[in-house]
């Protein structure tokens, strides 16, 4: 609710995909200091969730878990979110399970931005390529959650402009 004098606040969703152990409990959990994940032995198995704020934006990120037991849940889980950030641990072939997460559905795909996780040893240069069919992301992100820099900074922005907030990339910026 917006008080007197108080900037009016949007608030959009996304979803976090990516293949198991790719970081995408990590990444909600950096992201936000609140984080929720309910896991078992180190699995999450039904519930992962924040809310970040982002200027004037509150970013509410939910992960969706890849492994087909979990799929009655996924579209639940989906619903109205805005885009999703697809977590990529470096040097893996991009896992094609999570390019079909990116379709809600069966819809067309959700505008995503790509983070690729290079934790150490991993990091062999090896960028994202989409798997086919799939349009490119919107941005793709280096970091590294755990050693090295996260480039959190980087991804907030990605993570709103597919929100719609301002500074969204102009197409001629738009990675392809
Ligand atoms: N060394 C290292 N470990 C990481 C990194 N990112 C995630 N992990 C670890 O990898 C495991 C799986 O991460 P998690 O976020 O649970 O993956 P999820 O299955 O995608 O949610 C956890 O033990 C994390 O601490 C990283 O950048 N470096
Ligand atoms: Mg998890």
């Amino acid at each position: 609710m917006q008080r007197a004098g108080e900037e009016p606040v949007a608030a959009g969703k996304l979803i976090v995909v990516g293949p198991g152990e790719a970081g995408k409990s990590t990444l909600i959990a950096r992201l936000s200091a609140d984080a929720v994940n309910l896991a078992v032995n180190g699995r999450t198995v039904a519930m992962d969730h924040g809310l970040v704020r982002h200027g004037a934006l509150t970013i509410s990120l939910v992960g969706v878990p890849g492994q087909a037991r979990f799929a009655p849940v996924r579209e639940a889980l989906a619903q109205r979110a805005a885009g999703a950030i697809w977590v990529h641990p470096e040097g893996e072939v991009p896992d094609p399970h999570t390019a079909a997460l990116l379709c809600p559905g069966g819809g067309p795909p959700l505008p995503y931005v790509v983070y690729v996780n290079q934790r150490s040893g991993s990091g062999d240069g090896t960028g994202f390529a989409p798997p086919e069919g799939l349009a490119p992301p919107r941005r793709l992100i280096h970091g590294s959650l755990v050693e090295r820099q996260a480039n959190l900074a980087a991804l907030l922005d990605a993570a709103a402009e597919l929100l719609g907030a301002p500074g969204a990339p102009r197409e001629e910026e738009v990675i392809g």
